[in-house]
C-alpha cells in the first residue's frame, strides 16, 4: 500500500504560522523552529501554501517567479534547510503548485502583453470580446488590456491571468519547474484548482457563470497523465489535486491508480452545506443531514470506484470548523474533538489545518478594515456597489471570509500569541490567551492531545485505512454514526453533532457489555452505553472496536 494512504498531512499557511525574525509575517525558518512540535504531533507531510515570489495580492497564489522564494519568507537556503530538517524527523514537504494561472507580474505575462505577436502571447488566453463567464472572486472573468486591445481570462482576481494549457510550451515549462522542485527533495505537490486548466476552445456561454464549461474540462485528464509521466513517474511523490465544483466520477478518474494521474483529490461539496442555493455570501445554518449524505456518498463512491479522498474540515480558504459546524463557546473542547474524530475515522488521507488541532475559532472581525483577503475585499466592494446594506454584507463576511482561517497561529498567551513581537499583518483572534499551543500541551485533556491520539490511532489501526464505510441512521437529525467494516471486525464511530443530549438505538450493532475496554477514543471519560441504547451527551463522540460476536447482521 502507498504510504500516503496511512499518512496525515498538516497544512501550514506560512504567513500566519510563526515569525522567526520577529516581523509582521511568518517565515520559513519559523517553520523550522516548530518542527519538533509537528513531529510530536505525529504528522507525515507538511503542505505549505505558496511561498514563491509573488506580489502577494492573493497571498502567494499569484506567482511571479516559480524558481525564487518570496523575500518575505526567506531564501532558497531556508527551504533546503526546511526540507532537510523535516526529513530528519520523518516529515516530508508538499509544495503548493499554482499553475492554473500566474500573476500578471510574471515575466511571461509581461512579455505576452507587449504585442499580439509576442512569442509568449499564447501562454495566456485572449479574446476580442469577453463572454459571460464570471470570476470566482466576483465580476467578469475577463480583463481588458489597453496596450493590445484584447481581453485576457482570469477565473480568479484580475491579477491572476489563466495560463493556456493547450499550448505545449506552457506544459513543458510547468513540468520543468515541477521537476526542479522534485529534485530539490520535496515529497509531493498540492495542485491549486487543477481541474480548471482545460477550457473548451469555443468558450461557450450558458445560463450560468461559465463553471460548467471549464470545470473538469475537455483535456484535463490527458494533461494530468502527461504531468504524471513527466514529473511523478518513478519517484516516491504524493500528489493531491484541489478540485473545484467537481464530480465523483471525475475524482475517481483523477485518483485511480490505473489512470496514472494523481494520488488523491480535494472536493468542496461538504463545505457548501451552509451556502443556501449555492450562494456563499449569505448567512445560514449548516444542513447536517446534507453534510452526512455528501460525505457518505463520497466515502462509498470513492471506495467502490477505487479513488482516494483527501479529508478535511479546514483550510486557508474556509472558516474555522468549530465555529462553523459545532460550538466555539461552552462546548468548544468537546465539539472540536468530536469533529476531529468524525473526520479522522473516515477512509482517505486527513489534512489538519494549522490551529485546528488546538480548536482555534473564527476571530469575529466586525469591521471591514480588519480584513485583508482579496476575495473578501472584492465582494465587499461589489455588494456595496449593488446597494446591499453594509450590515448585511458584514454579517456574511464575518461568517464566511477566508480571513477567519488566516489569523496568526496561537503559540502561547504571550504578546501576539507568541507569533511575533511586532504587530502581525492581520489581527489575532482575541481568545489566544486561553486557546494556544502552550496551554494545550500542558493539558492532557485538550483538543491538541486528542488530535495527537487520532493520528496515532490511524497508524495503529489498519481498519481506519482499509475498512468499508457504512453509514448508520442516515436520516437522524443529530447523530452521525458509521461503521468501518473489515474481516470479522468493525469500528463503530458515533458523533453527536449538537449540544442537546440524545438517545439512539443503532441498527446492525449488538453493543458489547465490556464497551469500556473496547473504547479506542472518546471525548467524555466513559462510554455512554446502557443495554442496547446509547445516551449521548452534548457533542459526545467515541469509537468502539467490535469483533465478530458483537456484530448483528
Ligand atoms: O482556491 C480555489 C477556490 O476555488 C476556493 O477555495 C476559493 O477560495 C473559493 O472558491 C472562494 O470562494 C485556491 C486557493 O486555495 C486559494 O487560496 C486561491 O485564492 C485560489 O485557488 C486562486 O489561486
Amino acid at each position: 500500500m502507498q504510504d500516503w494512504k496511512r499518512s496525515v498531512v498538516y497544512q501550514i499557511y506560512p504567513k500566519s504560522f510563526y515569525s522567526h525574525a520577529d516581523r509582521a509575517t511568518g517565515d520559513l525558518l519559523g517553520i523550522v523552529a516548530k518542527l519538533d512540535y509537528l513531529q510530536w504531533l505525529g504528522v507525515d507531510y507538511l503542505w505549505l501554501t505558496p511561498f514563491l515570489r509573488s506580489p502577494q495580492r492573493d497571498n502567494g497564489y499569484d506567482i511571479s517567479d516559480y524558481y525564487a522564494i518570496d523575500p518575505s519568507y526567506g531564501s532558497m537556503a531556508d527551504v533546503e534547510r526546511l526540507i532537510t530538517e523535516a526529513g530528519q524527523r520523518g516529515i516530508r514537504l508538499m509544495l503548493d503548485i499554482v499553475v492554473s494561472h500566474t500573476s500578471i507580474e510574471h515575466p511571461w505575462f509581461q512579455a505576452a502583453r507587449q504585442s499580439r505577436d509576442n512569442p509568449f502571447r499564447d501562454f495566456y488566453i485572449w479574446r476580442d470580446t469577453p463572454n459571460n463567464w464570471q470570476s470566482k472572486f466576483g465580476g467578469s472573468a475577463w480583463a481588458y488590456d489597453a496596450v493590445t486591445e484584447q481581453y485576457y481570462l482570469h477565473l480568479f482576481d484580475h491579477s491572476q491571468a489563466d495560463l493556456n494549457w493547450d499550448n505545449p510550451r506552457v506544459r513543458e515549462e510547468i513540468f520543468r519547474m515541477m521537476r526542479f522542485w522534485r529534485d530539490k527533495g520535496v515529497g509531493g505537490f498540492r495542485l491549486d484548482v487543477i481541474n480548471l486548466i482545460s477550457k473548451p476552445k469555443d468558450f461557450p456561454e450558458g445560463d450560468c457563470d461559465g463553471r460548467r464549461f471549464y470545470t473538469d474540462g475537455p483535456l484535463v485528464h490527458e494533461y494530468l497523465q502527461e504531468m504524471n509521466r513527466e514529473v511523478f513517474d518513478g519517484h516516491p511523490l504524493v500528489s493531491v489535486g484541489e478540485m473545484s465544483s467537481t464530480t465523483l466520477e471525475h475524482c475517481i478518474r483523477y485518483s485511480h491508480p490505473e489512470s496514472s494521474e494523481l494520488s488523491m483529490t480535494f472536493n468542496f461539496h461538504h463545505l457548501k452545506v451552509d451556502y443556501p442555493g449555492l450562494q456563499k455570501w449569505v448567512c445560514a445554518e449548516f444542513d447536517f443531514i446534507g453534510l452526512k449524505r455528501i460525505l457518505s456518498d463520497w466515502q462509498a463512491g470513492m471506495q467502490q470506484g477505487g479513488g482516494w479522498n483527501a479529508l478535511f474540515w479546514c483550510n486557508h480558504d474556509q472558516p474555522r470548523v468549530v465555529s462553523r459546524f459545532a460550538d466555539d463557546g461552552v462546548y468548544r473542547v468537546q465539539s472540536a474533538k468530536m469533529l476531529g474524530t468524525a473526520l479522522h475515522l473516515l477512509q482517505g488521507t486527513p489534512y489538519i489545518y494549522q490551529g485546528e488541532e488546538i480548536g482555534m475559532t473564527d476571530p469575529g472581525f466586525a469591521d471591514i478594515r480588519q480584513y485583508r483577503d482579496v476575495e473578501t475585499l472584492n465582494i465587499h466592494r461589489l455588494k456595496l456597489e449593488a446597494g446591499v446594506p453594509e450590515e448585511e454584507i458584514m454579517a456574511a463576511i464575518q461568517q464566511k471570509s477566508r480571513d477567519n482561517a488566516r489569523t496568526p497561529m496561537h503559540w502561547s498567551a504571550a504578546q501576539n500569541a507568541g507569533f511575533s513581537s511586532v504587530q502581525p499583518w492581520i489581527e489575532l483572534a482575541p481568545n489566544y490567551p486561553e486557546i494556544n499551543v502552550e496551554a494545550a500541551l500542558a493539558d492532557g485533556d485538550s483538543v491538541l492531545h486528542h488530535y495527537r491520539r487520532l493520528i496515532a490511532l490511524r497508524k495503529a489501526e489498519p481498519l481506519i485505512t482499509t475498512g468499508e464505510y457504512r453509514c448508520l441512521l442516515p436520516e437522524h437529525p443529530q447523530v452521525w454514526a458509521y461503521l468501518r467494516v473489515g474481516e470479522g471486525e468493525r469500528l463503530l464511530v458515533v458523533n453527536n453533532f449538537f449540544a442537546a443530549d440524545c438517545e439512539v438505538r443503532l441498527p446492525e450493532v449488538a453493543l458489547p457489555v465490556d464497551s469500556q475496554q473496547r473504547l479506542l477514543i472518546s471525548n467524555y471519560p466513559n462510554c455512554p452505553l446502557r443495554g442496547a441504547f446509547l445516551y449521548l451527551r452534548p457533542y459526545e463522540s467515541f469509537v468502539l472496536h467490535l469483533t465478530e460476536g458483537e456484530i448483528s447482521q
